[in-house]
């Protein structure tokens, strides 16, 4: 196991679009167990690959008070959704920061397991948030795009001189 690095907003790398996965092997295993150990060290509810720069597309999540509910969700597609409901979302890639963002209420997802097996599970309130937040991580899209660009580049100029003064 192994603590991730996460790379932080306005990194290039979270705009990168991930691929599909299709060798489901030890590797793959290896990277959803150190996904999940990065994700509840944080602590957070969800970690998409991208954001630890492997970009396939892979996201974990838990979002339950336990913390005893690990989801991995591999080549998810949102099959279905409706009804419309805005959520404070944080991002363990833009730390401090928590706005507003307008999301479906219900999702219909298919997804694959380690073993490249397929199933279906619909998913509401912060779950559903969660998935619609980490697949769009997959995209290279962050929760800030969904903000005015004054305050997306009120976050941008924050972050880049925390990160300027953390490399001094
Ligand atoms: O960076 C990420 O993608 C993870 C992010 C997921 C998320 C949070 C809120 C709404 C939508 C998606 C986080 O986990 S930020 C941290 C956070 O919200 C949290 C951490 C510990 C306990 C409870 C919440
Ligand atoms: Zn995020």
């Amino acid at each position: 196991m192994a603590l991730l690095n996460i790379l932080h907003f306005p990194d290039t790398r979270l705009r990168t679009v991930a691929k599909p996965v299709t060798e489901f092997d030890a590797e793959l295993k290896q990277l959803v167990s150190d996904l999940f150990e990065t994700m509840y060290e944080a602590p957070g509810i969800g970690l998409a690959a991208t954001q630890v720069d492997r970009h396939i597309r892979l996201l974990v999540l838990d979002v339950s008070e336990g913390r005893d509910r690990p989801r991995c969700l591999i080549n998810p597609q949102i099959i279905a959704s409706d009804g419309e409901e805005e959520m404070d979302e944080g991002c363990l890639s833009v730390p401090g920061f928590y706005e507003k963002v307008s999301r479906a209420e219900r999702i219909r997802v298919r997804a694959q397991n380690t073993d490249g097996e397929v199933s279906e599970f619909e998913a509401e309130g912060l779950e559903a948030v969660c998935i619609q937040h980490e697949m769009d991580h997959l995209e290279g899209k962050l929760f800030v795009d969904y903000l005015s660009s004054l305050k997306r580049n009120r976050i941008r100029s924050k972050l880049v001189k925390q990160q300027k003064q953390q490399a001094k």
